[in-house]
């Protein structure tokens, strides 16, 4: 069995299921009941959210091929995802920039930003990253390393969540401001595993673009939350020490909903390590304050997701458990503000 089934194929499924998920809950809407750790019960009015769709739509991005900048399959994927949320956005804003690499490769890239209520003043910024690494650099078989990955944790999963994120958005208006950000070229950095002239900022160059040049003129944000490997199996999201730094009252904001949905198992009352991320440069360039959602994993050599850069970073490792958690802390924030 495949798990990359054909892409033609498999959109006509999705446009079927699509179909029949309006007609079921044509309303947009439902009040959910839920239980939290300490039996009481709160209610929260937002939508569904698919974790199902949201693989789906994670499949699709893997399918083209690791989505490493200048490659085909990064410029095909681009399209998708441009085309995707030209269906559910407001607005969809393409910014095309080309970029310097560490080894001195010009790289072309593309921030996509899917807006909702464009005109709004008050606005909340969801982001992930859409490239792939070029490096399996983490791999237990150093023959692979100079291997592009699949990135289905790493990249694609986010991306997932906020395409799905997207299609509840146009069902139900949030009634506040929405970017849904997809930074280009996150995973470019130099190679990790011999030493390299790693002096400079080589990665996050989508973010670090947006940051000083955001999409529209004089744009603000009230906040912004990163989705960063939040497909893994049994993951845990800590408190990371960027996002504690610079947005303390997010982080708490967002594990108090996800506490109130009964995840907090999953978001951990835990402080762990600074990570250089997509929104390090959002907090020190655009200065709105930002969190991340990334696996925490004590276990494992880099403390993040298990298979982090490595080519077993495949969406078939992936857990809709963990995309339905992620996805519905999204969405019961959303729709609390
Ligand atoms: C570094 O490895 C420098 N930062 C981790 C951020 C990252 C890479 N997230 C996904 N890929
Ligand atoms: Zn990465």
């Amino acid at each position: 069995m495949t798990r990359q089934p054909d892409y033609k194929f498999r959109k006509t499924n999705l446009f079927l299921c699509m179909a029949l998920l309006l007609l079921t809950f044509g309303c947009g809407s439902h009040k959910e009941k839920t239980q939290n750790n300490d039996n009481q019960s709160i209610q929260i009015e937002k939508p569904a959210f698919s974790a199902d769709s949201a693989l789906a739509y994670t499949v699709a991005q893997c399918a083209f091929g690791p989505r490493v900048p200048n490659s085909e399959a990064h410029k095909k994927c681009g399209n998708y995802l441009i085309s995707f949320f030209q269906q559910y956005g407001d607005t969809v804003c393409i910014q095309s920039f080309d970029t310097k690499a560490f080894d001195g490769t010009t790289l072309h890239a593309r921030n996509i930003i899917c807006s909702f209520n464009p005109q709004d003043r008050q606005r909340i910024v969801i982001a992930s990253h859409w490239d792939s690494r070029p490096y399996a650099d983490q791999d237990a078989d150093e023959n692979l390393h100079r291997n592009p990955i699949d990135g289905a944790n790493d990249g694609a999963a986010g991306v997932g969540i906020l395409m799905e994120i997207a299609r509840q958005l146009h069902l139900k208006n949030p009634d506040i401001g929405v970017d849904l950000i997809c930074f280009d070229v996150e995973d470019y950095g130099p190679p990790q595993d011999r030493e390299y002239d790693s002096e400079g900022d080589w990665w996050c160059l989508g973010s670090q673009y947006w940051a000083k040049n955001p999409h529209t003129n004089q744009y603000r944000a009230r906040y912004g939350i990163l989705l960063d490997m939040v497909g893994g199996e049994n993951a845990t999201f800590g408190k990371e020490g960027v996002s504690w730094h610079f947005a303390p009252d997010i982080v708490d904001k967002v594990w108090k909903n996800a506490q109130k949905l009964g995840y907090g198992a999953t978001f951990v009352q835990l402080q762990t390590p600074f990570v250089t991320d997509d929104h390090l440069y959002v907090n020190q360039i655009a200065k709105i304050p930002m969190i991340d959602i990334i696996e925490y994993d004590p276990a494992s050599r880099s403390g993040f997701y298990k298979h982090w850069h490595t080519m077993n970073d495949k969406a078939e490792n992936l857990s809709v458990t963990t995309l339905q958690r992620v996805g519905e802390v999204i969405l019961a924030t959303l729709y609390s503000e």
